[in-house]
């Protein structure tokens, strides 16, 4: 297998994390800023240019979710990220939609309005974004009652779609002391050796983080 991916991104790191927790082995085609050659590569496979992008054999999967499902159908290993159990894989599945959906997606939204040039920037969407950040911490926070990982005591592609969307969230916006149990879930996270790898990798990028990264985690 062949992933098209930068290590510093969170949807990248999203299916690092699937691809640790079972050992799978795959080629990184690293997409470096500037390295046109790999750019092209992945245009030739998506022209959205977003990333990650995987190649197993004949088949082309986007979208870090389906990539997830993916493996699990085609590379299933020890580790079940998707419940085999359907009632189970929809709230699994449900989960990772709201991570993507009410924490990556505002999230991007900040540190792409970081890059833009001072006249294009969009306070009314990042004031949403934020928004948006403070109500999915407070949703989140009531959801992880009495629970280890995001859908109850199995790591699953929820879990995956957290750990990074978390991490970046909280640089970003910072999760405040009230919800301790987001706070706490996060650190579960950092704690995780396929998501403490994926951080260690994305370490010497840190410089790179639009807003500049904490000293911390
Ligand atoms: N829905 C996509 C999102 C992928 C995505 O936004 N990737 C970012 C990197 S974290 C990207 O490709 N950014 C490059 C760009 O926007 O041009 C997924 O789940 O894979």
């Amino acid at each position: 297998m062949k992933l098209y991916a930068h290590p510093f991104s969170s949807y990248c790191q999203k299916v690092l994390i699937a691809l640790y927790e079972n050992a799978l082995p795959f080629e990184l085609r690293m997409l470096e800023f500037g390295d046109d050659a790999v750019m092209a590569e992945l245009e030739a496979l998506w022209p959205f240019r977003r990333f990650p992008v995987l190649v197993d054999g004949e088949r082309t999967v986007m979208e870090s979710s389906i990539i997830i499902e993916h493996l699990q159908i085609h590379h299933p290993g020890p580790v079940r990220l998707v419940p085999d159990d359907v009632r189970a894989a929809l709230d699994v599945r449900f989960l990772d939609r709201f991570f993507d959906t009410y924490v990556s997606t505002p999230q991007q939204k900040i540190v792409f309005d970081a890059l833009r040039a001072p006249e294009s920037r969009d306070p009314q969407g990042v004031g949403e974004a934020r928004r948006m950040l403070e109500t999915a911490y407070r949703w989140l926070d009531d959801a992880l009652a009495g629970r280890t990982w995001a859908a109850g005591e199995a790591f699953t592609l929820a879990d995956c779609s957290a750990a990074p969307a978390l991490f970046y969230a909280d640089w970003t916006h910072a999760i405040s002391p009230q919800f301790a149990r987001v706070r706490a879930y996060r650190q579960r996270l950092l704690e995780r050796p396929s998501y403490a790898r994926a951080v260690d990798e994305a370490r010497p990028y840190r410089p790179n983080f639009p807003l500049g990264a904490p000293d911390r985690d």
